[in-house]
């Protein structure tokens, strides 16, 4: 087999987001798109000759295209061993656990995680290092500063792989292994989690769940681990099968997007506890009986209740959160004496903290949570860590939230999304802000007195690494808060977030509607930023 060079020109547009690059199919689909980004992932992670890789997709529109491309060119560039799951198919979890337990130099990722799939939707490439996690900003930056100046990419002349059947085929030097995507992962979660536990729970008789895999990337992973080792119900896992454009869905685990699962959570026929999960798998939602959990409760409750569960029981030696997530965790992390990290959004920030072993748990407001059993967040696990809590505990999933808070208090939490807004009047909401800093500290605004006003930067505390312009923070002296910041995984125009946070430690106030909590903070956000005159949105598209 010949190895062909192509000559090709650079794109200005390939600078890595939040997690990872992410484009219109369209986009990558054009001529040398794909390519040029993968040859500068090989050209400056130069391990990766004579190296391994883990490889796979979500399976969503145009993943068995770019998994025989990227063979190809990894043929071409020398690999020894690519690893890739059966089907190309690979939760990004999975991708994690893969890369640290076969020690491979690094793995690619095929998702734009819960943004829709489909011809004219979107699609996403992601480069994770030796650790397991997604690549730090100074590795996306070499790669990015590479397809500025690309002019060639090398590529096999290859038949097309059969990727559906299990086994090791020769491409070129390179051995592809087509593996159980599954395996590994179900492996790993048995060392976690006390199976046996959860297997009483479901035997019992009296707990029922539901899972919705939002016809993504999970389903395969929960049959197997829910309904075939835990002996949940069959029927457990719902919409399970990956389609390539999720059902026509949008596999975002939110009260919004994943109507469908928190429909089965109300009525006379409830489930004591359902959850879901995104594109990727990386992402949770977890739902009791007529009850939403928080994400940043989520992770509050874990970090309190961690030493119940079997992976966790020797205790845990910090937390981290993203700047948006709620203060939830923090309190629990004062109360047992531990720190508590506040990172820029996004999961590549935990890798260092993780790796030198300074926390434990993670999680953002994004419906992400992890731990340091792999270097991504993982939606699964997080399914499994509160299905063995509720083995150990059988008491609803309200009860626990709400035993939390009246021992913690109470995090309201939302955050309100604008979508689809001119790219130049979302940086203006942001600029407005910034000038707008230095008069905002210790100002009186209506009954709220601030206590800080900045724009969120970070110092990595293992590499000293800098990162600035992470999102606009505004903390007032009772303890609410307000962010904003603009989103980095976007393919079409700007998207504002804006996340409100009001504490409350008061029992007899804690049950409160969240949107009664929250209208004097929206209202205050709304004017602080001039939304509505800057943008001509009266009203968010998604509310979360
Ligand atoms: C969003 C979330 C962030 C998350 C990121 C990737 O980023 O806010 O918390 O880490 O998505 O998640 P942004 O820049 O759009 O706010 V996933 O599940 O897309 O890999
Ligand atoms: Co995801």
């Amino acid at each position: 087999m010949q190895i062909s060079t192509f000559t090709t020109h650079p794109f200005d547009d390939q600078r890595p987001g939040t997690s990872g690059l992410r484009k219109k199919v369209k986009v990558f689909q054009s001529q040398s798109y794909l390519e040029n980004f993968v040859q500068s992932i090989f050209d400056t992670q130069t391990d990766l000759a004579g190296g391994s890789l883990v490889l796979g997709g979500d399976g969503r529109y145009y993943n068995r295209e770019a998994i025989q491309i990227i063979l190809a060119m990894a043929a071409a560039n020398g690999l020894a061993r690519v690893i890739v799951g059966q089907g190309g198919l690979l939760s990004t979890p999975a991708v994690s656990c893969l890369i640290r337990k076969y020690q491979t130099n690094g793995g690619i990722i095929l998702s734009a995680s819960h943004n829709p799939g489909g011809p004219d939707e979107d699609f996403g490439i992601k480069f994770n290092t030796p650790n397991g996690g997604p690549a730090p900003e100074s590795v996306t930056e070499a790669i990015y500063h590479r397809t500025r100046e690309i002019n060639q990419y090398r590529m096999l002349d290859a038949d097309t792989i059969d990727l559906d059947h299990t086994g090791t085929i020769k491409l070129g030097d390179t051995q592809v292994e087509i593996i159980d995507p599954v395996a590994d992962y179900a492996e790993l979660m048995g060392e976690l989690f006390d199976f046996e536990q959860i297997r009483q729970l479901f035997s019992a008789g009296e707990f029922r769940m539901r899972f919705d895999a939002m016809h993504a990337i999970t389903g395969p992973y929960a049959k197997h681990i829910l309904e075939d080792i835990l002996g949940a119900e069959s029927g457990t896992v719902i919409n399970g099968e990956p389609k390539e454009d999720f059902g026509g869905g949008h596999p975002d685990p939110n009260l919004v997007h994943a109507h469908e699962i928190v429909t089965l959570t109300t009525g006379p026929d409830a489930v004591d506890f359902a959850a879901a999960s995104d594109g990727d798998g990386d992402r949770n939602m977890i739902l009791g009986r007529d009850f939403f959990v928080t994400p940043s409760d989520s992770l509050a409750v874990m970090v309190a209740t961690a030493r119940l569960i079997k992976g966790y029981s020797d205790g845990i030696a910090g937390v981290a959160r993203s700047m948006p997530t709620s203060q939830a965790a923090d309190r629990v992390a004062a109360a047992l004496g531990l720190t508590c990290y506040e990172t820029p959004t996004g999961w590549k920030y935990f890798g260092n903290l993780l790796d030198a072993g300074r926390i434990t748990l993670c999680g953002e407001e994004s419906f992400g949570s992890g731990s340091n059993h792999i270097r991504e967040k993982d939606g699964l696990w997080a399914v499994l860590f509160w299905l063995n809590l509720l083995a150990v505990r059988r008491a609803p999933v309200a009860d626990i939230i709400r035993q939390h808070w009246r021992e913690y208090g109470r995090n309201y939490y939302t955050r309100y999304d604008y979508e689809g807004l001119d790219t130049e009047a979302a940086a203006g909401v942001i600029r407005y802000l910034q000038q707008q800093l230095p008069q905002l500290q210790g100002a009186d605004l209506g009954s709220y007195q601030v206590e800080y006003a900045d724009d969120f930067e970070y110092t990595d505390p293992i590499d000293s690494s800098k990162s600035t312009h992470q999102g606009i923070r505004i903390g007032f002296t009772e303890g609410s808060r307000i962010v904003f910041r603009l989103s980095g995984t976007g393919t079409s125009g700007a998207t504002l977030r804006v996340y409100l946070e009001a504490y409350e430690a008061d029992p007899d106030q804690q049950e409160r509607a969240t949107a009664e909590v929250m209208a004097p903070l929206v209202e205050l956000a709304g004017e602080l930023a001039q939304i509505e005159a800057r943008t001509g949105r009266a009203e968010p598209s998604v509310i979360t």
